[in-house]
């Protein structure tokens, strides 16, 4: 048997929490370490999930512990200096989206990790919902035939501010928090981006940055893409943390709607697929779906890190969801189209 790979978390803040009792469903893992800057933080979860050591310095975490990977879970300002010391230390790295504040930072961190020879991951885990792999796997089998546009849906007024408070302080809200992960499952399922062009409002009064971004797309197969985020849509059906989508292609189109349903129509009529995620005990049931896709994403990872397979949220492939983020507040602020070749 493979011996089991030791890992550290660095960050014990909200996602923590889910993040490593989904790393306990994996075999081949141990968990040896936890950072966070306030310690007592960490000792809770040390205490709860059974690890040895407690940090409130990645230095001094790095120098003692003997790691194959760190999975970085801090806020977005420290990925760059936490991925880097791991880097150069020689320890595979796993950092939470969104991988860094400005694109000129993401680059970099791509980059110290090219230079130390060490693997780069972005725990990027929208794409491994259930119902968004069970669409990616009709439209690769040509269910609808070639597709020609696209609505990606996420809009809702759910109280995201009181789990996650630091959210409403960013300067650049919706884009970086849910556009990272909507983009990048536009990019999963239609391909590259040709060209862009964004809109943004920030409705509600209490938050510093944008809650509701529209950027719509050509991609590089021709098909046009309209990707739509909001935190501000009071509607009669609050779907969080559901992504809603409705694909169009020559011979049908493919719904994903509530539930995790998927209907399927072509001249022929109407079928319909339910791809229901698995309900692990720990999940937050008001972020099941989320919740649990970070299993099948960190398995992804796992399966790379051990070389048994390729990853696909590797740094170098988000680096492209990240680019069109900030893509995506370039086209706002000079309200035009961005050719993604210039950008
Ligand atoms: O932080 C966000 C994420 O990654 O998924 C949903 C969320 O918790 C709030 O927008």
């Amino acid at each position: 048997m493979d011996r089991k790979l030791r890992f550290a978390v660095i960050g014990t803040g909200f996602w923590a929490n889910y993040q490593i009792p989904a790393w306990m469903e994996l075999e081949g893992v141990e968990l040896v370490a936890l950072y966070n800057r306030t310690k007592s933080k960490a000792e809770i979860l040390a205490h709860q999930f059974n690890v040895p050591r407690v940090y409130d310095s990645v230095p001094e975490l790095l120098k003692n512990e003997k790691l194959d990977f760190v999975d970085i879970i801090t806020d977005v300002d420290t990925h760059a200096l936490f991925t880097k010391l791991a880097a150069q230390k020689g320890v595979a790295v796993i950092c939470q989206k969104p991988m860094a504040p400005k694109l000129s930072v993401a680059i970099k961190m791509v980059d110290v990790c090219k230079q130390s020879r060490v693997p780069f991951f972005i725990h990027e885990n929208f794409r491994w919902q259930a119902p968004i792999r069970k669409m990616k796997e009709l439209l690769d089998s040509n269910a609808i035939g070639k597709v020609f546009k696209s609505r990606v849906t996420f809009c809702s007024a759910f109280p995201v501010f009181d789990n996650q408070p630091f959210l409403a302080e960013l300067d650049e809200f919706i884009l970086t928090d849910v556009g990272s992960h909507i983009l990048d499952i536009c990019r999963f399922l239609f391909g590259e981006v040709k060209t862009l062009q964004c809109h943004t409002a920030t409705v509600n009064p209490k938050i510093k940055g944008e809650d509701v971004a529209n950027v719509f797309m050509k991609m590089k197969s021709g098909a046009s893409c309209y990707a739509e985020m909001s935190y501000a849509s009071i509607l009669e059906y609050e779907s969080f943390p559901q992504t809603f989508i409705l694909v169009e292609g020559e011979r049908g189109s493919i719904q994903l709607t509530k539930d995790c349903e998927i209907r399927i129509t072509t001249r022929q009529g109407t079928t319909s697929v339910t791809a229901k995620p698995i309900l692990f005990p720990w999940v937050d049931p008001a972020y099941s779906l989320v919740h649990s896709s970070i299993v099948d994403c960190n398995r992804n990872i796992l399966e790379a890190i051990q070389k048994k397979s390729k990853a696909e949220t590797t740094g170098a492939d988000n680096l492209e969801s990240v680019r069109l983020v900030h893509a995506s507040y370039a086209s706002t602020k000079k309200n035009k189209a961005i050719n993604m070749k210039d950008f």
